[in-house]
């Protein structure tokens, strides 16, 4: 690619003397006597042009002590050392402004801005280093996923957004109206990975899910970014925490090693790798934990309040972020799943199913599925679902489907945590919820 500009971290002090192009925007602009120093910021970091009267001619003198925060600012300029801290600055040949108009409408320097009126001007708000180092970090995040993904043989795919068939159950599905006939916004990928891991035996799929969930909580987005993983010949669910604690390490080792920069931005500074394996606690030990902790179950489902117990419980005894929940009941488990042959005791059925819960909040669902036609069948009518509405992915079924299993890892949550973040807004550009459409 041809070189547009200089990104301001590229240029040094032993570059005295060259000529570079930088671009960015004017974030300070500081009148002493008779010479102008205005401050670009790139989206890298900040550099000092400078404006001498008899340097510079006079009519770029009077236009650069009129700069307006936030314009556009394109100089060509000389590199000259200087008392900065960058050991630099630029003299200008020739500047190109387009202005900003003022007053800017969130507050870029003091930080006294709430997350809402941020997103509503999030070009402004990434212009702030350390909100973009979110987003940074973020990036190495599913670098490090696609990365170990391939490393382990994974093939990567795309399934459709729009679809027919709905995974999760018909809760929270949005409904959308396909040339006047009704079809659904995914809620997973599942049933289409399912069905390419009966092929490429190992697939993963990055990409958008929809759940029209109407509650408004830090953690629960209309859509968000879900890391899909699908594997064949797995042999129990113990095979699929094995690869999720491996992809753990490798996020968090990734952003260690490549993103200390924007840790150092956003203050973290106790960010530790994580270490296998990961504690592990069954369901039925989580819900006699919680009994005891007074925190009752809605329905059989664990509480958000019980997550955050039960990660404080794993902290405190085994130093832990991350652990396994597995072995959850056939009644909080979608259709798909596959049940252990054997009851439990009280005649309750159990899956062969885990999710993984960090810092107090799942981040991972998974589990080995069903991949025998007939109970397939059957398990979807006692879900009260009707087989005839799955169409293909029943069908495939007959054909020689392996023994299979994977999960699901939401990337706006794993952003959240690692970075000890309030909110899973803060971790996404543009996020949707029941009240926010735009921008
Ligand atoms: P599940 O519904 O648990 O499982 O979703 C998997 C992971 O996706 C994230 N997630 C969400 N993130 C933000 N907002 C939401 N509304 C939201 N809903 C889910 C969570 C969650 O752990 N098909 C299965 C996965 C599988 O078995 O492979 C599924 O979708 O981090």
């Amino acid at each position: 690619m041809r070189k547009l500009k200089y990104f301001t971290t590229e240029i040094s002090p032993d570059m005295d003397g060259m000529m570079v192009r930088i671009a960015g925007w004017v974030v300070k602009v500081r009148e002493v006597g008779k010479i102008v120093f205005v401050i670009v910021r790139d989206r890298e970091g900040e550099v000092q042009v400078i404006y001498k009267k008899n340097e510079v001619s006079d009519k770029m003198f009077e236009a650069a002590k009129k700069l307006q925060v936030m314009s556009t600012i394109i100089i060509d300029g000389k590199v000259r050392k200087a008392a900065t801290k960058s050991g630099f600055e630029i003299v200008p040949l020739q500047m190109e402004v387009i202005p900003s108009e003022t007053p800017l409408p969130i507050d870029i320097f003091q930080e006294t801005t709430e997350l809402n009126k941020r997103i509503n001007y999030r070009t402004l708000d990434m212009r702030i280093h350390k909100h973009a180092a979110i987003f940074r970090l973020r990036s190495i995040i599913l670098d490090a996923f696609r990365e170990i993904m391939k490393e382990y043989g994974f093939v990567e795919i795309n399934s459709p957004v729009i679809a027919l068939y709905v995974a999760e159950g018909g809760a929270n599905v949005f409904k959308v109206d396909y040339f006047n006939r009704p079809a659904y916004l995914r809620q997973s990928p599942q049933l289409y990975k399912q069905l390419m891991a009966g092929a490429f035996e190992r697939v993963f799929e990055i990409g958008p899910a929809f759940r029209a969930e109407p509650s408004y909580t830090i953690r629960h987005l209309t859509e968000f970014i879900s890391l899909d993983v699908e594997m064949a010949w797995i042999n129990g669910v113990e095979d699929l925490m094995d690869l999720l604690e491996d992809i753990m390490i490798h996020m968090i080792s990734r952003i260690r090693e490549r993103g200390s920069r924007y840790l150092e931005l956003l203050g973290i500074k106790n960010l530790k790798t994580p270490e296998k394996p990961f504690p592990v606690i069954s369901y039925k030990e989580a819900t006699l934990l919680l009994k005891k902790a007074d925190i009752p179950l809605e329905g059989k489902e664990i509480p958000h309040t019980g997550e955050q117990y039960l990660g404080e419980y794993i902290k405190e005894k085994y130093g832990s972020d991350l652990f396994f929940i597995t072995d959850f009941p056939w009644d909080v488990r979608p259709f798909y799943t596959m049940k252990y042959s054997d009851k439990t005791p009280s005649g309750e059925v159990i899956t062969k199913s885990v999710d993984l819960i960090y810092k107090g909040m799942e981040i991972a669902t998974g589990s080995q599925r069903e991949h025998r036609y007939e109970v397939l069948v059957k398990q979807m009518r006692e879900k009260g679902l009707n087989p005839e509405t799955f169409g293909y992915y029943l069908e495939a079924f007959k054909y020689g489907m392996p023994p299979h299993g994977g999960f699901a890892l939401g990337l706006d949550r794993i952003t959240m945590l690692m970075l000890n973040l309030n909110n899973v807004r803060e971790a996404v550009l543009f996020p949707r919820d029941p009240e926010r459409l735009e921008p």
